[in-house]
């Protein structure tokens, strides 16, 4: 008998016993069972089920990869706020980069050995579908092996409407150009009243959807992620999780699920605070057991600071991105630990290796590339 099937004998609430039944014979539980989680289950409990479930998946395995970003604009036509990052066109600390400095950027990685590049920012009103095309094949002009990981589906939704395209057609005309991916930003919060309060005038939930659903059709896999610690409460990352779970049971394409904690500062949403760090591992923990169909659980480091990264390890997570090169402004201007954030591939093994854990390089669809 396992240490973590002990845990069935030890005097719980009943209601918590079932879950860990549920979870050790690998069925799916509810999300009155999620919820039971959050709100009873103390968080070495939660530690205990989520690495088991994530080590039944994954084995020690920590993967990470190598890769930068390129955000070419942080001019929004969208103001959401919990936003530290957007302007306005002409405003103080606005930035636009032309397909030059685009190319530019992705010379400096020609003798490096990067294989990703992430790239999104705001939704530039002047941008179309295919300018945005151009960025994919400027940088696989100068890059031409990499892989190419691009807009999220709120850049996507506004340049396709634009174009008077479908989702699926939109999709079909950037692969064309070369895309090979799409990142999970713009998910936020499934919830409608929420919404309204913290992204009034983006897209909507279901046309999140539809653009990954859409992208997965045409072959693309993609990522999901949610927005948390903020004005949500438990049931909101619950009816999150669920419209993500059938999503990806529909389609299997979602490679990972990335909650991003709310960053506070040089934002409207700053009096709220940020949650602490057991409320980061206790999330991760849940969403590893409720999105059962989901192989990979990412901390995303820039956001979290290093050593929370590491702690979540033991909590589910099984992929902690990539080296980054500081490339990234999102998180540092939303007041990130992370302000420079850049790790070699030696400091992220290091990280992972003091946890027990293995790191293994991988490629952006989870190939291991090399164990170290
Ligand atoms: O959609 C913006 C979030 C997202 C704040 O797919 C904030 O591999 C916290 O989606 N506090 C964009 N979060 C970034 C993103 C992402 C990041 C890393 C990896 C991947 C991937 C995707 O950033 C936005 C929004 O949810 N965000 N501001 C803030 N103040
Ligand atoms: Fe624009 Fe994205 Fe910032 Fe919203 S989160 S204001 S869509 S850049």
């Amino acid at each position: 008998m396992t240490f973590t099937e002990n845990l069935l004998k030890i005097d719980l609430p009943s209601a918590i016993q079932k879950i860990i039944g549920k979870v050790l014979n690998g069925e799916r539980i509810e999300p009155a069972d999620a919820l039971a989680l959050f709100e009873q289950a103390d968080l070495g409990l939660l530690g205990l089920l989520a690495n088991e479930v994530n080590t039944r998946k994954n084995g020690n395995t920590v993967f990470f990869n190598q890769n930068f970003h390129i955000e070419p604009t942080n001019i929004c036509v969208f103001n959401c706020t919990f936003c530290s990052y957007r302007r306005a066109q002409g405003q103080d600390g606005s930035w636009e980069s032309n397909l030059r400095e685009i190319s530019h950027t992705c010379q400096k990685y020609k003798k490096m050995p990067v294989t990703e590049v992430h790239v999104t920012g705001g939704v530039h009103p002047k941008w179309d579908l295919d300018f945005y095309g151009q960025i994919i094949s400027a940088i696989k002009h100068e890059l031409p092996s990499i892989h190419v990981k691009a807009f999220s589906a709120v850049e996507l939704d506004y340049i396709f409407k634009k174009a008077n395209l479908t989702a699926r057609e939109g999709i079909k005309q950037l692969i064309k150009y070369g895309l090979d991916s799409i990142p999970g930003g713009g998910a936020e919060i499934a919830n409608k009243e929420l919404r309204e309060k913290i992204c009034p005038d983006k897209s909507s939930w279901e046309r999140w959807l539809e653009i990954h659903e859409a992208a997965h059709l045409e072959g693309l896999s993609s990522n999901a992620t949610m927005l948390y610690g903020h004005i949500e409460n438990y049931q909101h990352r619950i009816e999150h999780m669920e419209a993500l779970r059938q999503l990806q049971d529909k389609t299997h394409g979602f490679n990972c699920f990335i909650p991003l904690k709310f960053k506070a500062a040089n934002n409207t949403l700053s009096y709220i605070g940020e949650v602490n760090s057991i409320e980061v591992l206790k999330n991760f923990a849940v969403a590893r057991i409720y999105l059962d169909n989901f192989r990979h659980l990412k901390a995303y480091w820039p956001m979290l600071g290093k050593q929370t990264a590491q702690l979540s390890l033991h909590f589910g997570v099984n992929d902690i991105d990539g080296t980054i090169d500081d490339s990234t402004k999102i998180y540092t201007m939303a007041g990130s630990d992370e302000q420079r954030p850049t790790m070699t591939v030696e400091e992220i093994c290091e990280l992972i290796r003091i946890t027990g854990k293995k790191p293994t390089e991988r490629d952006s669809v989870y190939n291991p590339i090399r164990e170290y």
